[in-house]
């Protein structure tokens, strides 16, 4: 007897059924699976075909390599445009704004195609993150840049393991795995542990030094209650946090022994990048925030690709943090 799985498109249909929504979300998201599988398969081939090198390099064929995130990159755009549902996007890997369907679009997309980048040649986890935003369906659009409290889902696929974690407004995050069958499937709701026996802290260790005072005492202070484990991939990181609680910090990098190495914006990029996680952390019941302690979905972005500090994960720890960044 053959085992069926639920796939995704089965759980998103009836998700979108059951909140009497259109059938555009459906388009627009099997254009980002498409997408992530496609990214997938280079990587996993890429070794062999001399993809993973980075630009500049030249292959056996004697082609220009691209680098992974550019042909990630060139993927997602195709896909994007081919599901004609998107207005512009906004990426990690083009500077402007990429204009895909203003008349005909309904979404507006702020992804990055291969986050943790570094990984790549090393064949370890990077990230397909993204996050989507709708057009004012009641009046003129005036393409102004949503805070994270706007976009309508967000999620990401951890490349190569074929690992997709979607979060919906207002209903939850949900986890799928790809099946032989290329197939994402067995949906499996997220929610951060409440019990501290699971949670973990996930930073770079060796930027402690440079962090707030504050963030160091806190350290100090906490850090021997949880196991400790970084992937350097906010994805990868962010992946395991989701399922053992804890927190995932990028802290403001404000006490460098060179000034000029000083971070006090942070480093990782809100739209496409802390506002995906928050999002997905708020639907499985956590909270993140900035180097102020505000609440990461609410900040305005002033520009595209703005940067800011992370603090994301179960909620008591993100809240005690906070309290000590609003001190
Ligand atoms: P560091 C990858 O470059 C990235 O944007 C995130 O995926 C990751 O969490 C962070 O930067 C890693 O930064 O300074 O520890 O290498």
């Amino acid at each position: 007897m053959i085992q069926f799985e639920q796939t995704f498109m089965n759980f998103l249909l009836h998700h979108q059924e059951k909140h009497n929504r259109t059938y555009h979300f459906l388009i627009l998201m099997d254009g980002l699976i498409s997408a992530a599988k496609h990214i997938q398969h280079y990587y996993l081939t890429g070794a062999l075909k001399g993809n993973l090198g980075l630009a500049g390099d030249v292959n056996v064929q004697g082609e220009d390599v691209l680098r992974m995130d550019q042909i990630a990159q060139e993927i997602t755009i195709h896909y994007l445009r081919a599901s004609g549902r998107v207005i512009h996007a906004i990426s990690e890997e083009s500077k402007e704004i990429i204009p895909v369907d203003p008349e005909g679009g309904r979404y507006f997309v702020y992804f990055d195609p291969m986050d943790g980048s570094s990984n790549v040649p090393h064949g370890l986890p990077v990230g397909f993150l993204f996050g989507v935003a709708k057009r004012n369906l009641e009046g003129p659009e005036d393409y102004h840049l949503r805070a994270g409290k706007d976009y309508i889902a967000a999620g990401m696929f951890v490349i190569p393991t074929g690992t997709f974690t979607l979060a919906l407004k207002d209903a939850g995050t949900w986890r799928f795995h790809i099946d032989e069958t290329m197939n994402f499937v067995k949906p499996v709701r997220m929610v951060l542990p409440e019990n501290p026996k699971s949670w973990e802290l996930s930073f770079n260790e060796a930027n402690r030094k440079t962090y707030a005072t504050g963030v160091q005492e806190w350290l100090s202070k906490n850090e021997s209650k949880y196991a400790f484990r970084y992937l350097g991939a906010l994805a990868g990181d962010f992946h395991r946090i989701l399922a053992n609680g804890g927190m995932f910090m990028y802290p403001a990098i404000v006490n460098h022994p060179d000034p000029k190495k000083n971070r006090p914006e942070g480093k990782l990029r809100l739209m496409y990048e802390a506002a995906v996680v928050a999002f997905m952390c708020r639907e499985a019941g956590g909270h993140a925030v900035d180097e102020k302690g505000t609440p990461i979905l609410e900040i305005q972005p002033r520009t595209h690709h703005q940067r800011t500090a992370l603090y994301v994960g179960s909620k008591p720890l993100v809240e005690d943090i906070s309290n000590v960044l609003k001190g």
